[in-house]
């Protein structure tokens, strides 16, 4: 992508740099476009990036809680905004794990009491006010975010039939830190049909270099080859059909990724990452199954030290079979 290699803007992935002919453009769509455009694009590319879908406001005011919960840690440069989520300089990054970037069923990362306790804490904010909104029903959360629940509604035509997942995960990449390795989300979906979206939402501006999510350019045969591989690796392994169907993760990595390495993944089967810089408002949708949508992250090397935040939101046909297991909120050990 020309504007990349004239800014001169290296990105990097768990596994080292991504050379520039490993580096594609994420396509933007307006969110005002007529549905059947949208719908046709989601198909044809397993993503669809709405632009500024979310009112800019309101993903401030989520970021700002995120890291005025946080501050304690020490997370944040002393004297900055807590809005801004400027990593503090003097702080070690490991101390500041990156939650579900890949431990084995979601332990933990950190080894240190401090990590501990930052980890503690990124937990705790899946359950706070301005996320899940209060009991009283007077602070109505991020995660009940209407505008998206409407979009997704009737952009999948559920209609009322729309249920949005209780787990979801608050992704803070602090720079430098591991990202999350080469996955697609049907993995940890698997007792369900694969037809949820996943809407990955960047609470924040993520630049180009700041550890925005990557996406896998047309992962159709792709996904395909790798399903075979996976069933002729089953068939070796002696297991029956109905074993195979839950069991992608005997083939997989421990942690039900499929590569650790993002680099190494698009040489292997040469395919290019789709990357964009985001901004506080836009969205992703994306499409569950390997043979539509295999993702990962770039590492945050944002020059002004900005973590990186993200959630994701996902959403269900409730008439349809789902992973109920996505039913309580994120914690450690939670087998996913
Ligand atoms: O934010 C991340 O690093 C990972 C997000 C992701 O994989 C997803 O939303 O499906
Ligand atoms: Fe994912």
């Amino acid at each position: 992508m020309a504007s990349i290699q004239q800014d001169q803007v290296q990105l990097h992935v768990n596994d080292g740099p991504l050379s520039p002919d490993q580096v594609g453009e994420l396509q933007p769509s307006n969110p005002s476009e007529p549905m059947g455009v949208l719908r046709a694009k989601y198909d044809r590319d397993g993503y669809l990036f709405l632009k500024g879908i979310l009112p800019r406001e309101e993903v401030l005011a989520a970021r700002e809680a995120y890291f005025r919960a946080m501050s304690s840690t020490g997370v944040l440069e002393p004297g900055t905004d807590p809005v801004e989520g400027i990593f503090n300089k003097s702080a070690d990054p490991l101390d500041y794990p990156n939650i579900g970037a890949g431990a084995a069923e979601n332990s933990r990362l950190g080894t240190s009491e401090k990590s501990h306790n930052f980890e503690d804490l990124s937990i705790q904010a899946h359950t706070q006010d301005w996320y899940i909104g209060s009991r009283d029903g007077k602070i109505k959360g991020f995660t009940n975010n209407q505008t998206l629940r409407d979009f997704v509604s009737e952009f999948t035509g559920w209609d009322n039939h729309i249920l949005s997942l209780k787990r979801t995960l608050l992704r803070n990449n602090c720079p430098t830190n591991r990202a999350i390795g080469v996955h697609y989300d049907q993995v940890f979906l698997r007792y369900g049909e694969p037809t949820s979206v996943t809407a990955w939402v960047p609470l924040g501006d993520i630049k180009l270099d700041g550890g925005g999510l990557i996406y896998l350019e047309g992962g159709e045969q792709l996904g395909e080859q790798i399903e075979n591989e996976f069933s002729a690796q089953a068939i070796a392994d002696g297991m029956t059909e109905e074993e195979m169907k839950y069991a992608f993760n005997k083939n997989m990595m421990s942690t039900g990724f499929l590569f650790e390495g993002p680099a190494e993944f698009s040489r292997t089967y040469n395919r290019k990452w789709l990357v964009t810089a985001y901004a506080a408002g836009d969205v992703v949708l994306h499409k569950p199954h390997q043979a539509s949508n295999i993702h990962a992250s770039t590492i945050n090397h944002d020059r002004e030290g900005r973590i990186r935040l993200g959630t994701d939101l996902r959403y269900v046909n409730s008439a349809r079979k789902f992973d109920e297991r996505w039913l309580n909120h994120f914690h450690f050990n939670d087998g996913l």
